[in-house]
């Protein structure tokens, strides 16, 4: 095992003067301190099974090396970001870039280091070797009802590999639409993939839920089945109780206000969780946090004021994902940084004075509001997460940590320079 709990305690007893007196200054300055760090303790983010490796452009892959062979070693790596934070305690699977052979161990390895699964991806955007039919044209969508079928068929095995794994959610992402004017009836295509939904829907365990989820454009670039929020609502609202909206951030037209669409689901009941990325130009899958920080700031923002005048638990009533994947950093340190910036949006959230933002709303005082916002956004709540860490048994500095410990020259002097084959 790499990073023992004993090389985590000699690297926060390094760190740990410095670090007590950041959070001193700071408990000095905002209001109720340890709420903020025992929420952040709890909250938790899921990371994806197909962000481990180096991802790839349509243009070249360049792994880094040390990258996890099997599904096994994608755990083991997970385990050992949360080991890092404490904030990574799930996993999610997409099928059959990961398929478990044999779930039951899967399954005791995951809940040994403290891990579950959350939302299980289904797959109808690429055919698979062997495969009867091609999703050339769509699947959930497809003209011909044996390609639907199959689709539909595909939902309901990725259903059973997540029941057998104790996952409770379904998430469907289709690439389905067209690529030129003329070449589909919006309508039909519609009415077509709810009725494959629907099917889907009725093999859903009772206690699951379904995750659709919304994408603007690509890989068809004139029209997408379910290409917007408004487009997935309609689909979840049909569907019923158990369907719901995801977001993923990178998944809108430029400037998107996403709070704003993230307020209305959450009033609504239907948002589904999050599939966490930044964005600069479109589905760029960057880092979360990297490029808009005030935006993720805001989100959380609407989240947990929504979530609070509906009285939802904040860490186990949404989904909350990671959907990142890129060229150039190493993948876990890449993960550490995503998680950091989600739970630090998540804090600042937490310290937004609602009673006062209420009251300038009420006042129509803007530039109060704003000052607000900016107040907790520009006040540097990074030792609050760092405690959140340090009391759940994690590191003080994750990302130091891995690099002192030399992780990922240990992982390729154990797995070598194997890229994985599987994933995007
Ligand atoms: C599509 C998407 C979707 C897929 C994942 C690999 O762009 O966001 O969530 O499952 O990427
Ligand atoms: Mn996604
Ligand atoms: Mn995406």
């Amino acid at each position: 095992m790499l990073v023992h709990k004993a090389a985590i305690t000699a690297h926060n007893e390094t760190h740990y003067a410095q670090h007590a007196k950041a959070l001193a200054a700071l408990k000095d300055r905002i209001a109720d301190p340890e709420r903020v760090i025992k929420l952040v303790q709890e909250f938790q983010v899921a990371i994806p099974s197909w962000a481990l490796g180096t991802g790839g452009t349509r243009f070249g892959r360049f792994p880094g090396g040390g990258e996890p062979r099997s599904l096994e070693e994608k755990i083991e790596d997970v385990a050992l970001l949360h080991r890092l934070n404490q904030g990574s305690g799930a996993i999610s699977l997409h099928i059959p870039w990961d398929i478990p052979s044999n779930p039951k161990a899967i399954r005791e390895l995951a809940s040994s280091h403290g891990l579950r699964f959350d939302a299980v991806n289904s797959n109808t955007f690429q055919d698979q070797p062997g495969q009867a039919h091609s999703y050339k044209f769509g699947s959930l969508q497809h003209l011909n009802e044996q390609v639907r079928r199959q689709a539909i068929e595909h939902n309901m095995e990725v259903i059973r590999h997540g029941e057998a794994l104790g996952s409770q959610a379904l998430t469907v992402w289709l690439s389905d639409g067209s690529c030129f004017p003329g070449q589909l009836n919006f309508r039909k295509a519609f009415q077509r993939t709810l009725e494959s939904l629907q099917e889907i829907y009725a093999a859903l365990p009772k206690d699951w839920k379904m995750f659709v989820e919304y994408k603007a454009f690509e890989p068809n670039f004139y029209s997408m089945t379910v290409g917007d929020w408004g487009q997935s609502y309609l689909y979840a609202s049909k569907l019923g109780p158990q369907a719901y909206t995801l977001v993923d951030l990178g998944h809108h037209l430029p400037n998107a206000n996403i709070e704003q669409i993230v307020s209305l689901l959450l009033m609504e009941g239907k948002l589904a969780g999050f599939h966490f990325n930044d964005s600069k130009y479109g589905d760029d899958d960057l880092t979360v946090g990297s490029i808009n920080p005030y935006q993720l700031f805001l989100i959380f923002n609407e989240l947990v004021e929504g979530m609070d005048a509906r009285g939802m638990n904040h860490a186990a009533d949404l989904g909350w994902m990671i959907d990142a994947s890129h060229n150039v950093k190493d993948p876990l340190e890449d993960l550490l940084q995503s998680v950091e910036a989600i739970r630090l949006a998540y804090a600042q959230a937490l310290l937004v004075d609602q009673a006062a933002l209420r009251q300038a709303q009420e006042n129509n005082d803007v530039a109060a509001a704003q000052e607000i916002l900016q107040e907790v956004y520009r006040t540097d709540l990074r030792p609050l997460v760092a405690e959140a860490r340090l009391r759940s048994g994690g590191a003080l500095r994750p990302l130091d940590l891995f690099r002192e410990a030399g992780v990922r020259k240990a992982l390729i002097a154990q797995r070598g320079y194997h890229a994985h084959t599987t994933g995007l």
